[in-house]
């Protein structure tokens, strides 16, 4: 901090420096009578070699690093539609490139040619109605041509998938991605933010953890199991504390009782969850399996479809040149379909610890940097051995809910535990006032 301030100060201080010689080179130019711009017709010379001379350094420098860098340090692009977007890219990059290559060398070319001579006089050109139509038409008509392609592409990747398509979840999250594969059905289960959570079975000590809110009967009854278990553990609490065998601050009391609500609000709406989609929705879920590693089949067309739980993210395939955001409360959706297996890009690139990656190209938070995705890209039989042995495979419905699950309790369960605290409406009143962090 002390550092970057005494280096501020200095760079300020050699600013007023040089604006303060160049103030006295001015005011001694006028005393000596001669005018700012007569310069040395030598010097004028000098600088216009060194115009030349600067075009080829900047040119020089321009081609090694399109050379060494151009590529961002990325192979040969591994999907169908990578193929088409290095297309576009490069196009592009022919297109600057001769336009840069031309302007700068007039630009240059021209300062060295054209140095003040002073045998030579000025051409009076104020105006061509043809140029201007030369350098309005053509750009706009290179632009037209640039964006035309460029939407043809990004339609092609947005649009619907084909009919082989295999859909599969791709869900982002601080800080990492799960995928959810569609199963056999080729359908995602719903879902919906209220079904996140966990819960135990009492009886078999079973967790059924829900982290994406699949929507299927099951997962219904689990999250109601999950939500009876907090707001027993609250009021189980708050009993204690009524009994005096421990004792809340006012304020951590009332969050306690708010957060009861809260939860039977939500159970309310859960349990309405099981009459709002119709039976044959409710088992798309069913066969839907989660994985920490994306398995892809070579040659095979794939619908992401994207979703966030915090904020945004984005997928990235650098491999497969292709990138869409993941939007909280929204689904997004991506087409790709790998070409190359991991073991022939490994081949391909002649590098043995070759492989694909799945990014976030937005920056989330501390640990955006972390969030990442292991992608493989095998044969059908591979993929097949895979789905049957990977560790992190789940069903979304492999624990079933326990069986006494009680989903009619809908009676709202007394607020006032606390004697005289609260009064009738449950309102929660406490030493004359109305604490902090109450929410009703
Ligand atoms: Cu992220």
């Amino acid at each position: 901090m002390g550092m970057k301030f005494v280096v501020l100060v200095v760079i300020v201080l050699v600013v007023i420096a040089v604006a303060q010689i160049m103030r006295v080179y001015e005011l001694s130019t006028k005393l000596s009578g001669k005018r700012e711009e007569d310069i040395d017709l030598r010097v004028n010379n000098i600088n216009a070699s060194l115009m030349l001379a600067f075009l080829l350094v900047f040119f020089g420098s321009f081609f090694y690093m399109l050379f060494e860098y151009g590529r961002g340090g990325l192979p040969n692009a591994a999907s169908e539609i990578g193929l088409e977007i290095d297309w576009l890219y490069n196009l592009n990059w022919w297109i600057i490139i001769l336009v840069f290559l031309l302007t700068n060398t007039l630009l240059f070319v021209f300062s060295w040619k054209y140095a003040y001579d002073p045998k030579r006089r000025a051409h009076w050109f104020p105006h061509d109605n043809r140029l201007e139509m030369i350098w309005t038409v053509v750009p706009a008509g290179v632009l037209a041509v640039i964006i035309i392609l460029g939407l043809m592409t990004w339609n092609n990747i947005t649009g619907p998938a084909s009919a082989d398509a295999i859909v599969v979840e791709i869900y982002g999250k601080q800080f990492d991605w799960t995928a959810r594969y569609s199963g056999d059905d080729n359908k995602l289960g719903y879902s919906d933010y209220k079904l996140i959570g966990s819960a135990e079975d009492t009886t078999t000590k079973a967790t059924y953890t829900n982290s994406l809110g699949v929507v299927s009967k099951n997962s219904i009854q689990w999250r109601i199991h999950g939500i009876n278990q907090e707001i027993e553990k609250l009021h189980k609490q708050i009993d204690d504390e009524a009994k005096g065998k421990v004792a809340f601050s006012a304020a951590n009391l009332n969050k306690m009782l708010a957060k009861v609500e809260k939860l039977e609000r939500i159970r309310e709406r859960i349990i309405t969850m099981i009459d709002l989609y119709e039976p044959e929705k409710l088992a798309y879920a069913n066969d839907d399996f989660t994985a920490k590693t994306l398995f892809l089949i070579k040659d095979q067309e794939y619908f992401f479809v994207l979703r966030s739980q915090d904020v945004l993210h984005s997928a990235y395939f650098p491999h497969f040149r292709a990138q869409m955001n993941c939007v909280p409360g929204q689904r997004t959706t991506l087409k790709v379909k790998p070409i190359y297996t991991t073991q022939e890009m490994r081949e391909k690139t002649n590098n043995p610890d070759f492989n694909y990656i799945l990014l976030c190209n937005k920056i989330c938070g501390v640990s955006h940097s972390n969030m990442n995705m292991a992608v493989v890209v095998g044969t059908k039989a591979e993929y097949d051995a895979w789905k049957v042995t990977d560790g992190s495979l789940a069903l979304t419905d492999s624990i079933a809910a326990p069986a006494n699950i009680d989903i009619k309790r809908m009676v709202m369960p007394e607020v006032n535990h606390h004697g005289g605290d609260h009064d009738a409406e449950g309102d929660t009143h406490v030493e004359g006032g109305h604490p902090a962090g109450n929410g009703h």
